[in-house]
């Protein structure tokens, strides 16, 4: 009897999440093959299934209503290369340390990052695209140099590339066979995913894909044969879009490239041409997921694999006059979220998950999918039992970090079911300490900065309690050598 055809009498015997426990390894026959899909740069104001009115997203729309979409998903450090650090360890930004003014992600972490742990539980794994970090063997070795090294060796099959990749096809190395079908690398991708599946789903074992598209991230240079899919649209702009509604941020917030990039990226002058640029990317990633999807059914493996599709980090498009990522903010920092799990009976409900999920999870959900036991120094937590029970919850808070840029935007916040703390330290020149609340659940919008409400105390308090235990952590199990331990202290309150 094969896995999905026990798992209704499993579920009513004993009621319990979907998820068999890591301490009972899952033989083959019940060991689900994991496509784990990830944009660059997508915010949630740019898919069907989250409500943008004007976006054609048919084939992530289609994976929302057949899996469950997730409301309140984040991204612990709201920029590429700290937050797939992030995805593949499991652990907090002060753990692994890997960012871009830091250092490569260090050769023990990645040892026991989830590619590589599936792979020595038996998985076939698979990555392409921009994988947005290298591996360095010690924390003395810089980002720069020839210390460091791309794991192409570490998966049964290779299409991913050094540094931001290249949109065009054929000037990334590992992908060159796909550019003449394929100029653009984001088909391509879904061309490589269909390769995959189909040279891995007929072996004895199960499969890990991992795909990390380069869009919708900047340069602007959208695949042209769907020049007309977005053309001559007027978009609605989200009710927190431009400057009027900013000023109740932080001076810290308005420091570096994010503020100015509200006028430069021309979210204040030609909005409807840039983001139907922007949309059109994402039009892209959605042919390749439905490339993907078709060839899993094509493949007769529908009933046995289970998909995750997310951002890396979100996007401000403008939204209270920003433009970029890397601030706690909303649009930066919560992204899409979509697991399906064709096994389980929660799947095809249209189910939405407003629990708090973050991208630190995704590392123990893939392990725990396998019967993988999760290492012990992961940050992140299994999201099945949300699967299980949506209206559950799996943490309490979740940190959102920033110690990159100029030191003016270093931030730490904590988000929880309720609301969201940012405290910004820099308090040198003319700046002083600032603190905001936003209570999300009736403000998801951040419209207002209730930190002084005396209606807001008692959640403020709890928050800051959140807060301070992450400060502990921080000083307790950064490592040294990357600046990381000083930080603990910029950040005590
Ligand atoms: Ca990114």
């Amino acid at each position: 009897m094969k896995f999905h055809q026990i798992w209704p009498v499993v579920f009513c015997l004993f009621g319990v999440p979907s998820v068999l426990s890591a301490n009972h390894p899952l033989d083959d026959t019940e060991r689900p093959n994991l496509i784990f899909l990830m944009a660059d740069d997508q915010c949630t104001y740019s898919m069907g299934c989250y409500g943008t009115p004007h976006a054609k997203t048919p084939n992530l729309d289609k994976l929302a209503s057949d899996g469950i979409t997730f409301d309140r998903h984040y991204v612990s450090t709201a920029i590429c290369m700290g937050s797939r650090a992030n995805v593949v360890t499991g652990t907090f930004e002060f753990k692994h340390s890997c960012n871009f003014n830091r250092g490569p992600l260090i050769e023990e972490d990645w040892n026991q990052s989830y590619p590589l742990l599936l792979r020595r539980a038996g998985y076939s794994t698979g990555f392409a695209g921009k994988i947005g970090f290298e591996i360095g063997k010690s924390v003395s070795v810089p980002n720069q140099g020839s210390n460091t090294y791309l794991p192409s060796e570490d998966f049964d099959q290779w299409g991913g590339g050094p540094g931001q990749t290249s949109y065009q096809t054929a000037k990334n190395q590992s992908m060159k066979k796909y550019a003449s079908a394929h100029p653009h690398s984001t088909t391509a991708y879904g061309a490589f995913g269909v390769d995959f599946i189909r040279k891995f789903s007929n072996k004895k074992k199960p499969f890990c894909l991992s795909i990390s598209f380069k869009a919708p991230h900047r340069p602007v240079q959208p695949d042209p044969q769907f020049n007309r899919i977005y053309q001559g649209i007027q978009f609605v702009k989200p009710r927190n879009f431009g400057r009027q509604n900013g000023s109740h941020f932080s001076q810290q917030s308005r420091q570096g490239r994010q503020f100015e990039r509200f006028h430069t990226w021309e979210y204040s002058s030609s909005y409807d041409e840039v983001m139907a640029k922007y949309y059109q990317q994402i039009y892209a990633i959605d042919v390749a997921v439905g490339m993907i999807r078709k060839e899993v059914i094509r493949q007769k493996i529908e009933k046995n694999t289970v998909f995750i599709y997310t951002s890396d980090n979100g996007f401000f498009c403008g939204s209270h006059g920003y433009g970029s990522k890397v601030l706690p903010y909303e649009e930066s920092s919560r992204v899409p979220l979509i697991i399906y799990d064709p096994r389980h009976p929660n799947s095809h409900k249209q189910i939405r998950c407003r629990s708090l999920s973050g991208n630190v999870d995704f590392a123990p959900t893939l392990l725990s999918l396998a019967g993988v036991q999760i290492p012990e120094k992961m940050d992140g937590r299994n999201l099945m039992p949300l699967y299980d029970d949506p209206k559950s919850s799996i943490r309490k808070s979740l940190p959102l970090i920033n110690v990159w840029g100029p030191q003016e935007t270093y931030s730490l916040a904590v988000v929880t079911k309720e609301g969201k703390y940012i405290n910004w330290p820099y308090a040198k020149n003319n700046f002083s300490r600032t603190e905001e609340f936003y209570n999300i659940s009736d403000d998801p919008f951040e419209l207002e900065n209730r930190i002084s409400n005396p209606d807001s105390a008692k959640t403020v308090n709890q928050l800051r309690q959140f807060y301070d235990q992450y400060v502990k952590q921080w000083r307790e199990e950064s490592i040294p050598g990357r600046g990381y331990s000083s930080l603990a202290g910029f950040f005590s309150r």
